[in-house]
C-alpha cells in the first residue's frame, strides 16, 4: 500500500468518528478515500474508477463535476458569503429559491422553511405539526405516527419519527408521543394478497392505529413515499391514496418525507406525484442541491402555512444557516440544470424505462428473489431459494459480500441486509446502464460462487 494512503488512513482512524460504522472495525480495516468525481463515476486514492450506482448517498442527482455549481458558489461567496434570515432580513438567493420551490412543487405546497439537512427538516416538521394543532386549541392532538423501519434522519426527532429499532436503542428514543405502524413490504409481508390488495391492507394499519389512539390525539402521519434506507420498499400503487383518504377522514396532517424521492428520483419531480397523492407538508434535502452543499427545505401547503402565520405568533424556531445564501444559490443552479437539461423528463420517458428493463432482467439470476424499481431507484432482494419469498437465515451476510464483490468490480451499490440498493445519478446514460447491468450480473455470479 502506498505510504501516503496508509498515513491518511492512520490519521482518519486516530481522529475521525464515522457515522453508521463500527469504528473499531473500520480503524483496523482503513477507510476508502474518495478523491474525484465526474458524471456517474468517482475515483479513490488507490486510483480505482468506480461507477457510483448510489449517487453518493442517494443525492448526487445531476452527477459529479459540474463546474457551474462551484462558479455559482464562488460568486455568491464573493458578493455576500452569509447573512441570516432571522431579524426581518433575507437575501436574494433565499427569496428566489423559495419562489422556485413553490413553482416546481405539487398542488399548493407554496411555503418554504429552510433547514441544512433532511434530519433538521424533520425536526421542523415535528415541531410545526404540533404547533399547528396547539394554536388551534388542540394541544393534545400531538401524536405523530411513522412506520417501523422508516428512516427520517439521525437527530432526536428524526430518529424518533423513524422506526429503526437499532437507532432507538442508542439515546433513549423514541421521544414521547411518537408511534409506529408496520411498513408496506410485500416481499416479506404480502402473504396471499395481490399487491393491490396488500397496499390497502398495509394502509389500513394507519386507520387501526388512529382509532386505537383516538383521532383527537393524532397530529400527523409521516412516511417516505418509497422507503429508502431500509431497502427500497416500493409500496403498491393502492397504498398512498388510501393513506391520504384515511388522513383526510380523521383530519390528520399528511407529511411526505421526500428527502430521497424529491427532485426527480422517481421520474417525477416528487414521489407524491409518482404515487398520486397530495401531502400537506414535504421534507426535502439531498437532491435539492445534488449533495454539492448541505441544504434542506420543508414545504408547507396553504392551510398549514396560513394557520402558522395567522395564529402562530412569533415562530420560535430557526437555524443559523436557514436559507444560507451560498446554499440557496447552489440549489437554484441545481434546479436550473435539472430543468434546462430536462433530466427528470429523460428519466421518466427514456433512461428510466431502459434502466427498469435491464434491472428487471437481473431478476433471472438464481440469487435474486425480487426486483424492485421505480424511476431511478430500485433494489434486488437476494434470497437462498428463488421459489420462496424468504430471507437468508443470517440476514445481511450475503448482501455485504455482494457489495464488496461489486466494489472489486468497479461498482458502488449499497446493501441493506440482503437488498442490493440502486440509486444512480439521474444523468446515467444508456451505455452506463449497460455497464451497470454487466457489473451487477458479474457480481451476482461471483457472490453465488463464493456461497457455493
Ligand atoms: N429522510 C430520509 C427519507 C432520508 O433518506 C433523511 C431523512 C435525513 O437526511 P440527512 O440529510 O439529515 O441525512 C434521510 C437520509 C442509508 C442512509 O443508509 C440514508 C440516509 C442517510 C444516511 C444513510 O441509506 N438518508
Amino acid at each position: 500500500m502506498p505510504e501516503a494512503l496508509h498515513r491518511l488512513q492512520q490519521l482518519d482512524a486516530a481522529h475521525h468518528i464515522h457515522p453508521f460504522n463500527d469504528n473499531a472495525e473500520l480503524a483496523k480495516k482503513g477507510t476508502r478515500i474518495l478523491t474525484r468525481g465526474e458524471g456517474c463515476y468517482v475515483w479513490d486514492k488507490e486510483g480505482n474508477k468506480l461507477l457510483d450506482a448510489f449517487a453518493g448517498l442517494w443525492c448526487v442527482n445531476i452527477g459529479y463535476g459540474r463546474k457551474s455549481m462551484g462558479q455559482v458558489a464562488a460568486h455568491q461567496m464573493d458578493e455576500l458569503a452569509y447573512y441570516n434570515t432571522f431579524f426581518q432580513c433575507t437575501t436574494e438567493p433565499a427569496i428566489h429559491l423559495a419562489a422556485k420551490l413553490a413553482e416546481i412543487s405539487p398542488a399548493d405546497l407554496n411555503h418554504v422553511f429552510y433547514s441544512n439537512s433532511g434530519s433538521e427538516g424533520n425536526d421542523t416538521v415535528l415541531r410545526m405539526v404540533r404547533h399547528f394543532w396547539a394554536v388551534q386549541d388542540q394541544p393534545n392532538k400531538n401524536i405523530v405516527i411513522g412506520r417501523y423501519n422508516g428512516y427520517h434522519g439521525s437527530t432526536v426527532a428524526g430518529a424518533s419519527l423513524g422506526g429503526m429499532k437499532g437507532m432507538h436503542a442508542q439515546g433513549g428514543l423514541p421521544i414521547p408521543d411518537i408511534h409506529h405502524i408496520e411498513p408496506p413490504f410485500f416481499f416479506a409481508d404480502g402473504g396471499d394478497y395481490s399487491p393491490e390488495e396488500y397496499g390497502l391492507v398495509a394502509a389500513r394499519r394507519l386507520e387501526e392505529k388512529i382509532l386505537e389512539l383516538g383521532p383527537e390525539r393524532v397530529a400527523a402521519f409521516i412516511g417516505e413515499p418509497i422507503m429508502g434506507a431500509i431497502g427500497v420498499y416500493i409500496p403498491p400503487m393502492t397504498y398512498w391514496p388510501e393513506i391520504e383518504r384515511i388522513c383526510r377522514k380523521y383530519d390528520i396532517l399528511l407529511c411526505a418525507d421526500e428527502v430521497i424521492c424529491g427532485y426527480g428520483r422517481t421520474g417525477e419531480w416528487f414521489g407524491a406525484q409518482y404515487f398520486g397523492f397530495t401531502p400537506d407538508i414535504m421534507t426535502t434535502a439531498k437532491g435539492l442541491t445534488s449533495g454539492y452543499i448541505p441544504m434542506g427545505a420543508v414545504l408547507f401547503n396553504e392551510r398549514v402555512a396560513s394557520v402558522l402565520r395567522q395564529q402562530g405568533g412569533e415562530l420560535a424556531h430557526g437555524y443559523t444557516y436557514s436559507g444560507h445564501p451560498v446554499c440557496a444559490a447552489v440549489a437554484l443552479e441545481n434546479i436550473r440544470i435539472l430543468q434546462d437539461e430536462k433530466i427528470v423528463e429523460t428519466c421518466k420517458h427514456d433512461t428510466g424505462p431502459y434502466l427498469a428493463e435491464r434491472w428487471q432482467a437481473l431478476g433471472e439470476h438464481p440469487l435474486v428473489g425480487e426486483v424492485r424499481i421505480a424511476g431511478m431507484v430500485g433494489a434486488l432482494e437476494l434470497v437462498p431459494n428463488k421459489a420462496e419469498r424468504k430471507f437468508f437465515a443470517d440476514r445481511g451476510k450475503v448482501g455485504g459480500l455482494c457489495r464488496n464483490i461489486a466494489l472489486n468490480n468497479g461498482l458502488i451499490l449499497r446493501a441493506t441486509y440482503d437488498s442490493m440498493l440502486l440509486s444512480p445519478p439521474l444523468v446515467i446514460s444508456r451505455s452506463e446502464i449497460d455497464e451497470l447491468f454487466e457489473k451487477t450480473w458479474k457480481s451476482l455470479n461471483e457472490t453465488a460462487k463464493a456461497l457455493a
